[in-house]
């Protein structure tokens, strides 16, 4: 090798991996890449509940995988963590890939000078529509939010409610909300709320609440629900046919998302479009349910299925077969993973829609993204890499507080799957 070209590999080292742990109103975890000449990435390593253990998993054994390495081999790199350990994956090890792997990409972006969505091919769109969550305490409440979001300019809404105990008026049955009050986090100290359910309640709510969506709001909106694999095969079965008439852009987890075989009878007896993915953490695993066309839309977490590398993968594979993706956005991961979204949304040939965080106020203190929430449309700058800077300062100065997602009960006190 000519010196020049020893001297250029140099350069391009990774010198230091680490984390932090901040929390702005929310829980993150990123994880932060260097290189010798100087370069920074950043990936969102974010898993709700669990980031001090993605922490010690990306600070004890993932780190040393890295250090000395050339950063511009992502994919040798993947690899490397990936299968050097015999117990791979899981949503720990998962979420720290992912990390490392958007840091990778915000690194090769930075060093060409170029955004993540002009290495990836660039932009197959301008904008990308993105959905927002709605929720209320009562069906008029979730409808006139849900009307004043459509007035500012949304398309499309991803709606939960919750249901009072018609046999007890005390007790409420509280849907998946826990981007209510702007995305913010109960700061519990570690205790979870206990919250309660009740799936006949649920059932008997959901078309009636569908219905009266669709009335105020007309055809034009696309309106999203998500059941959350709360619901038994057969309750998932009957939800799916007794929202058909509703015409839902589609239907988020109707069932769990290991059970093929109830979506494939709700396929057999419904038209109604459906979106699984977020509890997926490997390709090999998610591969026969895009494979037999299960599902309409792909739904997989950046930040829980191991990053930009394989969730451009699966996006292709899905491609191929006709699904389409609506990649899973909450206000549980940082900017940097809703950047890399925001990237592959205006790029992917078969991207479907985007789920997005509304309020990206508790943000600001700690990040500049690149990205623009424009009546319900998505746009990214032209920054290199992922776009995103971070003021460590800041990030540090919001100190982690332990939180937990509420625990559900049923009307007999037993667990049921949140
Ligand atoms: O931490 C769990 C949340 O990410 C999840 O409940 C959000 O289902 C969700 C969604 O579709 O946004
Ligand atoms: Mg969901």
């Amino acid at each position: 090798m000519d010196d020049r070209v020893v001297e250029r590999r140099k350069l391009m080292s990774i010198t230091s991996v680490s984390t932090i742990l901040t929390s702005p109103g929310r829980n993150y975890l990123l994880v932060v890449v260097k290189t010798d000449d100087g370069l920074v990435g950043y990936g969102d390593a974010t898993l709700n509940g669990r980031e001090r253990a993605v922490a010690t998993v990306v600070e004890d054994s993932i780190r040393q995988l890295l250090v000395d390495e050339d950063e511009s081999r992502i994919e040798y790199l993947w690899r490397k963590i990936y299968l050097s350990a015999y117990w791979r994956g899981g949503p720990v090890l998962m979420t720290a890939l992912a990390g490392i792997d958007m840091a990778l990409w915000d690194i090769k972006g930075k060093r060409a000078g170029l955004p993540l969505y002009s290495l990836l091919g660039g932009k197959a769109r301008d904008r990308a529509r993105a959905y927002v969550h709605v929720h209320g305490q009562t069906t008029s409440q979730l409808v006139e939010r849900s009307r004043a979001k459509v007035d500012a300019g949304f398309e499309a809404l991803r709606f939960s409610f919750d249901s009072v105990d018609p046999r007890d008026p005390s007790v409420t049955y509280c849907q998946a909300h826990q981007d209510v009050a702007v995305g913010r986090i109960e700061r519990t100290g570690g205790a979870a709320r206990r919250d309660s359910w009740d799936s006949d309640t649920y059932l008997t709510d959901l078309p009636r609440t569908a219905a009266t969506l669709r009335d105020t709001l007309g055809p034009n909106v696309a309106l999203i629900h998500d059941v959350h694999s709360r619901l038994s095969p057969p309750r998932a079965v009957r939800a799916a046919k007794e929202l058909e008439s509703t015409g839902l852009f589609f239907l988020e987890d109707p069932a769990e998302h290991l059970d093929l075989s109830t979506l494939e009878t709700i396929r057999a007896q419904t038209s109604v479009p459906i979106a699984v993915g977020e509890l997926y953490f490997h390709g090999s695993d998610i591969a026969e349910l895009v494979r037999r066309q299960l599902v309409d839309y792909v739904r997989v977490d950046i930040s829980h299925f191991g990053g930009i590398t394989p969730v451009v993968k699966l996006a292709h594979f899905a491609e191929a077969l006709g699904i389409r993706t609506a990649f899973h956005g909450p206000s549980d991961i940082s900017p940097p993973a809703h950047a890399a979204l925001a990237h592959l949304a205006v790029h992917l040939g078969n991207f479907g829609i985007q789920e997005m965080v509304e309020d990206q106020s508790i943000w600001s203190e700690v990040f500049t993204t690149p990205i623009q929430l424009d009546r319900g449309f998505i746009t990214v700058g032209n920054q290199p890499g992922l776009g995103v800077s971070v003021d460590e300062a800041a990030a540090r100065r919001h100190e982690f507080v332990p939180a937990s997602l509420p625990i559900l009960h049923d009307r007999m006190g037993a667990i049921h799957p949140w």
